[in-house]
């Protein structure tokens, strides 16, 4: 990696698999018998609350119970260790493994499981409880609190400060995701476009695995580590 500056890494489920947090599509990405598009989107919070506020509560229940693999503290190290410029891990994941794998600059695109968003006061406060026993607002006293998740339909987070990451970037990887959602299933033709090399680190080719200048099949815990040593 001699001529390469600054870096982005695209991460997606597959990179907590072996930490025991299930992908969305390789079980066919149901959940009670409910297409996680139905339940991941404004909709669904409107038409069952109750519903989606359980299917949030369990996912934060999983994630304080699993912890980082091997892939994670690679990640960790080579962030800590990234001095010749810049550095962005560009997660779609609503779990904290990569920052409890000793990552810092971590940027969640989708949202957090361990955040909760006041949909009255618009605070967003962290949170390791569950959220369908309709809490106050630590801010406002409403309860209002909704899972700080970004659904299907909605916006992602920070975009800007993605695409501006991406524009300068020399190398772009993407590990452990299908290129199914977009926009981050279209991050890898923009550092192309701006002339990064793009290395796809998954279990199986993905829907962009043709895009990519390089594509290393295996379990990240494995091909991760070997990567970054
Ligand atoms: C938006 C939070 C616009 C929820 C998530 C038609 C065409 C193009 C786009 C669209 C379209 N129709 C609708 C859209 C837009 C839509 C979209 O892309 N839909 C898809 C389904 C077609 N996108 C959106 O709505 C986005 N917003 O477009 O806004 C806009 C504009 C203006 C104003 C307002 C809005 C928002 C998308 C965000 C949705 N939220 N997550 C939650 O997490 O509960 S998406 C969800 O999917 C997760 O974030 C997840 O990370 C993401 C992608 O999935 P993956 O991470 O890739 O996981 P997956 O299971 O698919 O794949 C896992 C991979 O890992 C596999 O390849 C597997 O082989 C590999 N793997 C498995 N084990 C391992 C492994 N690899 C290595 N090692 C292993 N051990």
């Amino acid at each position: 990696m001699t001529d390469i500056r600054n870096i982005v890494i695209l991460t997606g489920a597959g990179i907590s698999a072996e930490s025991g947090l299930r992908t969305f599509r390789a079980d066919d990405g149901l959940w009670e018998d409910h297409p996680v598009e139905q339940v991941a989107t404004p909709q669904g919070f409107r038409r069952d609350p109750d519903l989606v506020q359980r299917f949030y509560d369990e996912r934060r229940a999983q994630v304080r119970a699993a912890n980082p693999n091997a892939a994670h503290l690679a990640l960790g190290r080579l962030d800590m260790g990234w001095k010749r410029g810049d550095l962005l891990i560009v997660t779609q994941n609503i779990d904290d493994l990569h920052e409890r794998g000793g990552a810092a600059r971590v940027l969640h695109m989708h949202g957090e499981a361990l955040s909760a968003w006041c949909t009255n006061c618009d605070a967003r406060h962290r949170w390791t409880g569950t959220l369908r026993n309709n809490p106050p607002c630590p801010s406002c006293g409403m309860a209002s609190l909704r899972p700080d998740i970004v659904w299907f339909g909605e916006m992602p987070y920070r975009m800007e400060r993605i695409y501006r990451a991406i524009a300068g970037c020399d190398l772009f990887v993407s590990i452990g995701t299908s290129g199914a959602v977009y926009p981050a299933a279209g991050f890898v033709q923009e550092a192309g476009r701006a002339g990064a090399r793009t290395l796809e680190l998954n279990l199986e080719e993905s829907l962009g695995s043709r895009v990519f200048s390089e594509t290393r099949l295996g379990k990240a815990s494995e091909i991760v580590p070997a990567w970054v040593e």
